[in-house]
């Protein structure tokens, strides 16, 4: 018998060519953004945030979310009003900066290993969670098309995150999301209720004690 007998992937010390489909439409990419070097990656996210810095947005009930930001021409926006896209950011008053193409070719990539048409975002939201920080179960809906599919990258700090139906009682399935990892959300799965349970106590060589998430979506 080959020593590989059993090896489902074509090489082990890749493990990003990894596809799981953890449920109809959802597939999840293994440490896609480890395939080459992450550092211009991460490069970008500290421009990005240079001119749209992080913060924490009031949510229409009261509470606050977690610190956020946003690139693109649209960004995702709470305050005492409500949820909406806007295409300037509401501290400054200036257009948000754009998606920086390095983000874009993954994002393109990412579609294409998911078997999704290939379209390219108008909207990029950035989460920075630190220890404790969670995110409710919800269902993202401010986008005007739900047939398109959203991407999502996660650096850091490793996320349990959990993948519902299209009830809010629906059962739930636990998936850690790590450093590297891409998601893609579309098809039936696009409308599943989801969230992040509290982040657990850790820390990553590349971001410390924080787990950062970026949602990619056409927003309008
Ligand atoms: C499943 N963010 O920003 S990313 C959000 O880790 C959000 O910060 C989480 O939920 C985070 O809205 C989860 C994965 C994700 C994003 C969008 C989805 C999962 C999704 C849309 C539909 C179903
Ligand atoms: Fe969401």
């Amino acid at each position: 018998m080959p020593i590989n007998a059993g090896l489902r992937q074509l090489d082990m010390f890749n493990p990003t060519l990894a596809r799981i489909d953890v449920a109809d439409g959802a597939v999840r990419l293994p440490e896609f953004l480890l395939r080459s070097s992450i550092n211009p990656i991460l490069s970008a996210l500290g421009q990005v945030l240079q001119h749209a810095p992080l913060r924490r947005m009031k949510m229409p009930q009261g509470g606050r979310m977690v610190p956020m930001s946003n690139c693109g021409d649209w960004g995702w926006t709470s305050d005492d009003a409500g949820y909406r896209y806007q295409d300037v950011d509401p501290d400054t008053h200036e257009a948000w900066p754009a998606i920086p193409d390095e983000w874009l070719a993954e994002v393109a990539a990412a579609l294409a290993e998911a078997g999704f048409p290939v379209v390219t975002p108008t909207s990029c939201l950035i989460n920075a969670y630190s220890i404790g920080d969670k995110l409710g179960l919800h269902q993202d809906r401010d986008e005007a098309d739900h047939t398109q599919p959203i991407v999502s990258f996660s650096m850091g700090l490793p996320a349990r995150f959990v993948l519902g139906g299209f009830q809010r009682n629906d059962p739930l399935q636990e998936i850690e999301l790590r450093h590297g990892d891409v998601f893609v959300f579309g098809g039936p799965s696009r409308m599943r209720f989801h969230g992040v349970l509290p982040i657990q106590a850790g820390y990553h060589p590349v971001t410390g004690e924080l787990r950062y998430n970026m949602t990619f979506r056409v927003a309008k």
